[in-house]
């Protein structure tokens, strides 16, 4: 009888390891769409037009498409130094609040073919969309929804007749597209056609965002929509760069007075710092932070770019704690990105490469307390070195603080621990804590919140462990986490 229990309890057994489902999803989940944004993690807005040659930030619309006249403008400068800074893709900014249009738009007279550029034949998005075939690099674009030129601007015209059709010639001509970036900078002063004056619009229904959005939607599925309301990617709320602490890919957006709809530029935008835990939605943060002071070019800048060090710094607390970090780039009056910016993106790219070069827990022995279903194959703790952002360790259901001792065989030395959430079954950690064997005891050496689709401890000096322990100590549910790293910075 013994020799048959046998056999039959292995069958057992192994029915339920293959047969053990997968985790069930947790709260709001992310598109196609997001999941690639969120691979993307770096990209460049690149902010070129009448106010470079205006020394302005924000222009009137009263500019002279003749003053529009770059001498060397090259896309292939200035979206290969976002390249070898690291960047993905880059989102070119078509229109600013100026309403100049950086492509030959039939909407108005107010673009690239009125200025000498090219003598009028020029469309500067077609080279960006060119070049960003040439070397691999996502492109989006930024149409401002603010027209100061327009003599429309705040009739429902502007809207039907002029802002959607922009968006459909974009749409249309420049693709694939991964990014449409909404502004929530709305109605003010401006030039408006010659009638100078102040146009307010009503921010919660103006733009009819409903119905703006299904442009996009039909004409550039794969692009999310960025802005303070998503509905993809929110604004993170600070234009410095940096997401919170504790960041949730989930939120609501919230309008600032009570019963209207929120829209962009109208929400409670210091909410998108941290977004919620309970957020409705699936509307991960951007943080756009430019590489100067100003989003446009200003001579008198030149010596206050950004250091690598200081980017460095940027990348952990946006793409870090879960952002995706978008850098605003701006090409000078030659249409190049000027020497010092080059430099410093150069520099920033190099130290990132080196850093993420190495997962130094590669070949590390890992001892999970709890694998779902005992199934190693399909939910053990080898996933997370796997280099595939939705393989997993997963534990059995109500299992929820669980850990793994990763025996790195000789001791190693690293600044960074980095840790991914299979995201596709939503964010579901909330807390973990890691230690190191130090002196024949665990002692802890890092912790980090909300882990979701990329968390990074930056540890205050690096240290040297064979032995690293990683405790999640707060989640709703079982887990499923993706990739466990640690990484080494090089010395500046
Ligand atoms: C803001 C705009 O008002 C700035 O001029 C810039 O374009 C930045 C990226 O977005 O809201």
């Amino acid at each position: 009888m013994k020799h048959l229990l046998l056999p039959a309890f292995f069958i057992c057994c192994c029915f339920t390891a293959i047969s053990q489902p997968a985790p069930k999803p947790y709260g709001p989940l992310p598109s196609d769409r997001q999941l690639k944004w969120q691979e993307t993690e770096m990209y460049c807005i690149i902010h070129f037009g009448p106010d470079t040659y205006t020394n302005k930030e924000w222009g009137y619309g009263d500019e002279d498409p003749q003053i529009v006249n770059p001498t060397q403008f090259s896309a292939m400068q200035i979206v290969g130094a976002a390249k070898a800074g690291g960047f993905k893709g880059i989102v070119v900014v078509a229109k600013h609040h100026d309403g100049f249009c950086m492509w030959p738009t039939k909407t108005t007279e107010h673009n690239i073919s009125k200025s000498p550029y090219k003598n009028g034949k020029g469309d500067i998005v077609q080279e960006y969309r060119d070049v960003c075939n040439r070397l691999g690099m996502k492109m989006g674009v930024y149409c401002s929804p603010w027209d100061r030129n327009s003599a429309l601007y705040g009739k429902t015209q502007y809207v039907t007749d002029v802002y959607r059709k922009q968006l459909e010639e974009l749409y249309t001509h420049y693709g694939p597209l991964f990014i449409s970036w909404f502004d929530g900078a709305n109605g003010g002063d401006g030039y408006y056609g010659g009638a100078r004056e102040v146009r307010r619009i009503d921010r919660s229904t103006y733009y009819g965002w409903d119905t703006t959005w299904a442009i996009p939607r039909k004409l550039a599925p794969g692009a999310v929509l960025f802005g303070d309301v998503g509905p993809d990617v929110r604004w993170v709320g600070n234009e410095e760069g940096h997401a919170g602490a504790t960041c949730w890919a989930t939120y609501t957006p919230h309008s600032p007075d009570a019963g209207k709809q929120p829209g962009n530029g109208y929400t409670k935008d210091f909410e998108g710092t941290e977004g919620q835990r309970d957020g409705q939605y699936w509307m991960p943060a951007e943080c756009d932070v430019p590489l100067r002071p100003g989003w446009f070019y200003h001579a008198d800048q030149d010596g206050k770019v950004k250091s690598p060090d200081s980017l460095l710094n940027l990348y952990y607390l946006s793409v870090g704690r879960g952002a995706c970090l978008d850098l605003g780039l701006s090409p000078d009056k030659r249409g190049l990105i000027f020497e010092n910016d080059v430099q410093s993106l150069k520099t920033f790219g190099a130290i990132l490469t080196q850093t993420f070069a190495v997962n130094l827990a590669k070949g590390a022995t890992l001892k999970a307390s709890n694998v779902r279903g005992g199934n190693i194959a399909k939910f053990g703790p080898q996933k997370l070195l796997d280099n595939d952002r939705y393989s997993y360790w997963a534990t059995d259901d109500g299992v929820t603080t669980p850990s793994l001792v990763i025996d790195l065989h000789h001791p190693k030395m690293f600044n960074v621990i980095r840790l991914r959430e299979n995201i596709k079954l939503g964010q579901r950690i909330e807390e973990v804590a890691v230690d190191a064997w130090e002196n024949d005891k665990w002692e802890q050496i890092g912790g980090a919140t909300s882990i979701g689709g990329n968390r990074m401890m930056r540890l205050p000096s690096a240290i040297t462990a064979r032995k690293v322990r990683l405790r999640i100590t707060k989640s709703p549910v079982c887990i499923a986490l993706s990739d466990f790293g640690l990484y080494k910075e090089p010395k500046l």
